[in-house]
């Protein structure tokens, strides 16, 4: 089968990319990296970890609620379809759909980590020998089209998990799903889950868990400039700080700086003072009702969601309206 768009110019992937955009952060007034910079091969390893802790319950609400409605899912989407996840990571949950796809479906995974997408096309190809799979490696917001066969009658489904979307700003989310709209067309439909709101308790639970695993991925991102980008930073020179934010419904990851310092990038110097913080990620919650209508203002009619007894996490089927 004939595929395009596979050659789209993707950027952000390089170290090129982020370079400018760790240094672009770094000179704002509130230093701030994106966190999409999270996931080199350790990051990715270190997320998985977290997911394994006993705080951190969204991956394992969301994959409890995929394993008890995926039929009802998969039954409410057009077959056969062209299944396509932004940011599949490990892939751990994208089985419980997958086995209810048409043979002649077509599955494609996008992902900024090369390494992990490797081995997760491998470990999904021989799960699902008889579905085409196709592995990009992008950030699934450069996209100028989605990379699907040329010629297919195949109905497109975005599957977007983890509450990956709770890393924008409700703007930055709402354009997003825009583009996704335009990138998917009429009849596209997109599988989304997205993290309620909640007693703080829990959140600053998850974001802090025992092990010390969140605060090991907030400080690799220090471990990663220094190895991409020859960084100079003080080693120990910053602690992990994440708190729900109630007020702006998010969580807050920050990294903080012990004492004054200087970091050194290629040459540019940044001065940080004792007690200020790089801003590494934000990550929104949603009442069911407040995402429909973010979903809404994007484009998009909710037709409907999921969620756990707790109501701690939700997965929202919506289609292009
Ligand atoms: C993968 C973005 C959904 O925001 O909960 C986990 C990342 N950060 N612990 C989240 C994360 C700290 C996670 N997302």
């Amino acid at each position: 089968m004939q595929m395009e768009s596979l050659k789209a110019p993707v950027d952000s992937v390089d170290s090129e990319g982020f370079r400018l955009d760790v240094c672009a952060g770094l000179r704002q007034q509130q230093r701030s990296i994106p966190p999409k910079y999270f996931y080199d091969a350790q990051g990715a390893a270190l997320f998985e970890q977290i997911c394994e802790t006993a705080e951190y319950y969204p991956t394992r609400t969301e994959t409890a609620i995929l394993e008890q409605y995926s039929v009802e899912m998969m039954g409410l989407i057009s077959q056969p379809c062209a299944f396509v996840e932004f940011g599949c990571g490990s892939a751990v949950k994208t089985p419980l759909l997958m086995r209810h796809l048409d043979a002649s479906a077509v599955c494609v995974l996008i992902d900024i980590c090369e390494p992990q997408l490797e081995q997760t096309e491998a470990r999904l190809a021989a799960q699902f020998p008889k579905i085409e799979i196709l592995a990009v490696c992008a950030d699934y917001t450069q996209l100028e089209a989605l990379p699907l066969p040329v010629s297919n009658d195949l109905r497109p489904v975005i599957f977007f998990p983890g509450s990956t979307i709770g890393n924008y700003t409700p703007e930055e989310a709402q354009h997003l799903l825009r583009k996704a709209a335009k990138l998917i067309g009429p009849n596209g439909s997109m599988l989304i889950g997205v993290d309620c709101k909640k007693d703080p308790a829990v959140f600053n639970a998850a974001y802090n868990d025992k092990s010390g695993l969140t605060k090991a991925f907030n400080l690799n991102l220090l471990a990663r400039m220094k190895r991409e980008l020859g960084a100079e930073i003080e080693p120990d020179g910053f602690t992990h700080y994440a708190f729900y934010n109630p007020v702006a419904g998010r969580v807050e990851m920050h990294l903080v700086s012990r004492f004054d310092q200087i970091i050194r990038i290629s040459g540019e110097e940044f001065r940080i003072g004792a007690g200020e913080t790089i801003h590494t990620e934000n990550s929104y919650k949603y009442r069911p009702d407040e995402f429909q209508k973010l979903a809404k203002n994007a484009g998009w009619h909710s037709e409907m969601f999921w969620t756990d007894a707790n109501k701690f996490f939700s997965i929202h089927l919506l289609r292009v309206l």
